[in-house]
């Protein structure tokens, strides 16, 4: 019971880098994951089982020895390390990207001005009863001011994917200019959607009409800056499948490969496959950035080339 209480410790206070401080060789990383591959199943430590992610942060900090990290650069220093679990179907954030031609253009508040609705009364926290940084308006207790309006949580695919965004935004792969823009086509709304039809006579209201409601020329984001954004982690990739069994105590590496190449275009036609979106999340005159979203299963698909780590 100590020994096991003390490896524990021993886990949690071996000294993490981060990014910065490490750069692991193709060799070495190879080495790793081979060790892995070996030992079959892995028991987990006490402080990961059972926990959603475990093994994946089993292999990051304590076999990498990497902290979490929201730096730039890629975790081991030349490579960013994926860890994914067999079947599993998460979205993740792989960057916020602003639309236009610099960053942060200033075009989501007038869009969430334009185009927004009404805030709930109370963030996402709060409504499950936990605490927030919130100042509390009254009358209501709500979190945000009355009138508040809100774009957040719209996310957007490429035209032809179904289903459509219900409130008609949608993006376009422009490849003549090398773009991905951003439209609104009031055609395109689904009336019959939950909450789209008192969105729309909120946006009557504002504006008199839906009919000639478009966006500004400027929504859009140049595959160079996008590309520029993305490289600086996800140039070069290891990607590490993984198998759990059932309580998350145990887990096993059953595939490993490195991805290099990062193809832009193959990431932006993701937008056409409903593999990738771009969700909004914005409200009244703040931006939490404009999300690049992607099924990480589909993450090896924008390299162009492999290699197998046995
Ligand atoms: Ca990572």
């Amino acid at each position: 019971m100590f020994n096991a209480y003390g490896q524990v410790i021993a886990h949690n206070n071996m000294r993490k880098k981060s990014p910065s401080e490490v750069n692991f060789s193709k060799d070495e990383i190879k080495e790793i994951i081979s060790g892995l591959k070996k030992q079959d199943w892995i028991t987990l430590p006490k402080n990961r089982a059972g926990r959603d992610g475990g093994a994946g942060n089993y292999i990051e900090e304590d076999v990498f020895g990497v902290k979490e990290n929201n730096e730039e650069r890629p975790d081991l220093g030349t490579y960013e390390l994926k860890t994914h679990r067999e079947h599993s179907d998460s979205l993740n954030t792989l960057k916020s990207i602003e639309p236009g031609i610099r960053d942060r253009m200033g075009l989501i508040t007038p869009l969430v001005k334009n185009f927004g609705f009404p805030y709930g009364p109370q963030c996402n926290k709060r409504s499950k009863g936990k605490e927030c940084m919130h100042k509390h308006y009254n009358p209501n207790d709500r979190c945000y001011p009355d009138g508040e309006l809100s774009l957040n949580g719209v996310d957007m695919c490429g035209e032809c994917v179904s289903p459509p965004n219900p409130r008609g935004f949608y993006t376009r792969n422009n490849k003549k200019e090398k773009r991905i823009e951003m439209h609104f086509d009031s055609d395109r709304i689904k009336m019959e959607s939950s909450g789209i039809s008192e969105w729309v006579e909120a946006l009557i209201e504002r504006h008199g009409s839906i009919d000639k409601l478009g966006l500004d020329s400027n929504f859009y984001w140049p595959y160079e800056r996008v590309k520029e954004r993305l490289i600086k982690k996800l140039a070069k990739m290891v990607w590490i499948k993984y198998q759990e069994n059932e309580d998350k105590t145990k887990f096993k590496v059953t595939d490993a490969y490195f991805y290099e190449d990062f193809d832009i275009e193959k990431f932006v036609n993701a937008l056409d496959t409903s593999e990738l979106f771009i969700e909004l999340r914005a409200h009244g005159t703040r931006n939490h950035g404009t999300a690049f979203r992607m099924f990480e299963k589909y993450f090896p698909n924008c390299y162009n080339t492999s290699y197998l780590i046995n």
